[in-house]
């Protein structure tokens, strides 16, 4: 499209200046006007929110849409500018002194693209470099009053927009998604009373119980310093020397072994904000609370040598999902809930809710369901947006106050000094996607990149030049009041550097989880301290290791030690003289499998294999049920394009045997049709879909003659036990197996077929 110059605005943000009416800017989603703005003063974030150019974003209930429409840019029909918009007339030369003289230094047009592209990149977070993110809202079940007065639980029903970035922590930006590692969970909550960060992850305790070891746990875990290797893995000597010699890590260690640490998805892991933190009322009344997320999909996992595969094929699986999901309305959904405690009854507890490396048993306080949060919009732009956001505990609101968790302390201070540097100075908070909704005024001025155009000449409190404004908030404007929180003792006034006593039991909790765990999960992590301790060269390292696992279970630790070919050591003697008892001695919700979500396939990714000759229709019938239940199913052949059914039906094959593999999907698919099954019989890609497939655990539908392909691919229709395998569904008859398939499906995976070594 080309427009007339003196028509074209420009500038994003000065529409007045251009004429709003000239209707030029391209066509838009509903404007969405963020509750309890605009009205109002002119900071930064709320200015011009009128005034947009170039959205395309959909039309939505989520109040960001609105503060993002100030800063969108669509170019579709505008033309190509420099930084400075004067209009480029020639991308592709530069400007030479004769089509073979040198390049003329005046050439401003090639300089401000090469500077600009120059300094593109930005540093990558220390930690948590690899993430997604998505747009969402939070919903609350009803109003918490006698709770807290936090803003997004003041009504049943309230909404507030949310962000979450998820990610895992070791990896660099752009390492795999399915590392064995715990994965960040992080929530900024835009309330009509500033942000709120929950900066959680997907296991609800941590290695270590001060922030002082932090810098310690991360330079162990992160590649070698000599050799920058390995890239996202803990299985390597830094690791496991730091771990073995920091006992209290070994909870942590049980839950990053299991298969918590392999999620199928972001949409199906559990969510945790780990620190106790309070509520607190509008009477000033507060509680001790958790936070836990839990996905409405239910808990799934991948297994280690899938995960180990995928990590080849589609290093951005878990980035693809969440995507695809948000794309095709699968949105991700998780309830937040929160255990509820106070003062006196944490004091009874045999582990101190002070300590990071323990949980509050759900059996000892139940989790109370307050609300719900969707993820229902893909960022516009992935730097912009995922890159840029910055997430820290130290961002609360009026109704939620922080405990003296140690850990929790030190992190209070690290995100807003690592953000300093990592988006290049103090006014990141004006980053769109970092501004809240809510109004900001304070008298802090000036510093690199700031974007706000303070008015007046006041620029300090108290003042009667402005008429003492912005002014300090009472309680009745929300102003933000810490908890007035009593110390206990008097030995608790004095400067020290030292821990509470309960700190220095460090092996009930492991034991808890470990013993509470079905027999496959269990089985799943002897394998993984297995896989990664084998990965260790020093024996003393493994030796210790071992002996600390022993305390925790001796029947893990000899699991262990068999699996590393090594006499089982003596316990490492305990840090603490007495034991506490633990109240609890199996919390049936640690196991994954408490959690099969609801019992849906939505989002599921389902692969019926094709090839020249099978029989299109009852493959079609198959893909049609599957598409209805919200799965995705995708027909896979030798090559791309139309297949020749025996049948004349139509059959486009979406995906190739090489260029999608069988470990990427959660189902498979063997088709009907003799000459068809003979073909894929003849490739070897066929047979390693049927054997992953097998390996995973996962179902298989093998339609009529396709049950001749388990057969060639070495795979039974039994279990070890001699059972029929209810994962592996034959439908002799090509139409009656889809249901059993489906709800095979559903089940995620069938472990009951798994052995080790496995059989196929
Ligand atoms: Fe942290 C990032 C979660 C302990 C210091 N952390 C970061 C992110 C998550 C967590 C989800 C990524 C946020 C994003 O997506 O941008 N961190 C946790 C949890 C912890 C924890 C659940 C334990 C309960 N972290 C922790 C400690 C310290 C830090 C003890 C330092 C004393 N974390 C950081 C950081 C990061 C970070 C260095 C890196 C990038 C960033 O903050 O913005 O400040």
């Amino acid at each position: 499209v080309q427009a007339t110059a003196a028509a074209m605005p420009f500038n994003a943000t000065k529409a007045a200046e251009h004429g709003a009416a000239q209707g030029l800017e391209p066509a838009i989603g509903q404007l969405v006007t963020p509750p309890s703005r605009l009205a109002t003063g002119s900071t930064l974030s709320e200015s011009q929110a009128g005034a947009k150019v170039g959205t395309q974003a959909p039309e939505g209930r989520n109040a960001t849409i609105a503060p993002l429409d100030r800063v969108r840019v669509d170019s579709s029909g505008q033309p190509l500018t420099t930084n400075q918009g004067v209009r480029i007339a020639d991308n592709q030369n530069s400007l030479k002194a004769g089509t073979r003289g040198p390049v003329l230094l005046e050439d401003f047009v090639l300089r401000d693209k090469i500077t600009h592209f120059d300094h593109e990149r930005i540093p990558e977070r220390i930690v948590h470099a690899r993430g997604s993110a998505a747009h969402g809202y939070f919903e609350s079940y009803e109003a918490l009053d006698e709770l807290t007065m936090a803003a997004p639980f003041k009504a049943a029903g309230k909404r507030t927009p949310v962000f979450v970035r998820f990610s895992t922590v070791a990896g660099e930006r752009g390492s795999k998604d399915t590392a064995r590692d715990v994965r960040g969970f992080a929530v900024k909550f835009y309330t009509d009373e500033g942000n709120w960060d929950l900066v959680g992850n997907n296991i609800p305790v941590f290695f270590i119980q001060d922030a002082m070891k932090f810098p310690d746990l991360v330079h162990a875990v992160k590649p070698e310093p000599h050799h920058q290797m390995p890239q996202a893995a803990s299985a390597h000597d830094t690791f496991w020397d730091f771990v073995s010699l920091m006992p209290e890590s070994t909870h942590m260690l049980m839950w990053v072994m299991s298969d918590r640490a392999i999620p199928r998805s972001y949409a199906t892991m559990q969510g945790f904000g780990v620190h106790s933190y309070r509520m607190v009322n509008a009477q000033g009344e507060s509680v001790f609370v958790k936070f836990h997320w839990n996905p409405k999909f239910g808990t799934h996992s991948l297994t280690w040598d899938e995960a180990v595969k995928i990590s080849g094929a589609d290093p951005d699986y878990h980035r693809r999902d969440l995507w695809e999901r948000i794309e095709s309305g699968a949105f991700p959904e998780y309830e937040l809930g929160v255990q509820v405690f106070t003062e006196e009854e944490a004091a009874r507890f045999s582990f101190d809710i002070l300590d990071a490396t323990k949980i509050v048993p759900e059996e000892l306080v139940p989790v109370r369901p307050i609300g719900r949060m969707v993820l229902d919009r893909n960022p516009d732009n992935f730097f912009a947006e995922t890159e840029q956001v910055a997430f820290c505990t130290a961002n609360i609101i009026p109704g939620l106050d922080f405990s003296n968790d140690p850990l929790l302390a030190g992190r209070i201070h690290s995100y807003v000094d690592t953000q300093i540097s990592r988006l290049g100075g103090p006014n990141f908070h004006e980053i769109p996607i970092n501004s809240p909704i809510a109004p900001v005024h304070n008298n802090q001025r000036d510093g690199m990149h700031r974007q706000a155009i303070h008015r007046g000449r006041v620029a300090y409190e108290p003042n009667s030049l402005a008429g003492g404004c912005p002014f300090q908030a009472g309680a009745a404007e929300q102003g933000f009041t810490s908890v007035a929180a009593r110390l206990r003792a008097r030995e608790d006034q004095a400067k020290v550097r030292a821990k509470p006593e309960l700190f220095a039991e460090h092996y009930n909790q492991a034991r808890l989880f470990y013993e509470s765990q079905t027999p496959a999960e269990q089985a799943h992590i002897a394998a993984a301290f297995r896989f990664e301790l084998s990965k260790v060269t020093v024996p003393a390292v493994r030796e210790r290791m071992v002996a600390s696992l022993r305390n925790a279970s001796q029947e893990l630790a000899t699991r262990v030690a068999a699996g590393l070919n090594m006499p089982l050591p003596e316990p490492m003697p305990l840090a603490i003289a007495r034991v506490p008892k633990p109240e609890v001695k199996r919390s049936l919700a640690l196991s994954l499998m408490a959690r099969p979500g609801d019992g849906s396939v939505a989002g599921r990714k389902v692969v019926l294999l094709a090839a020249d000759g099978v029989l299109g229709e009852p493959l079609m019938a198959v893909h049609q049920a599957l598409f209805e239940q919200g799965a995705v199913p995708r027909i896979a052949a030798p090559r791309i394009g139309p297949v020749q059914t025996a049948d004349g039906v139509d059959l486009q094959a979406d995906v190739s045997l090489e260029n999608e593999p069988g470990f990427l999907f959660d189902g498979l698919v063997l088709p009907d049709g003799e000459a068809g099954v003979d073909m894929l019989g003849r490739d070897g890609h066929a047979f390693e879909f049927v054997r992953d497939q097998y390996r995973h655990c996962k179902p298989i539908l093998a339609l009529g003659a396709g049950e001749g392909l388990l057969r060639a691919a070495g795979v039974s229709a039994s279990l070890p036990s001699g059972a029929a395998d209810p994962g592996i569904v034959i439908d002799k008859d090509a139409d009656s197996g889809v249901e059993a398939f489906i709800s095979a499906l559903a089940r995620h995976r069938h472990f009951e077929r798994e052995t080790d070594p496995p059989r196929v």
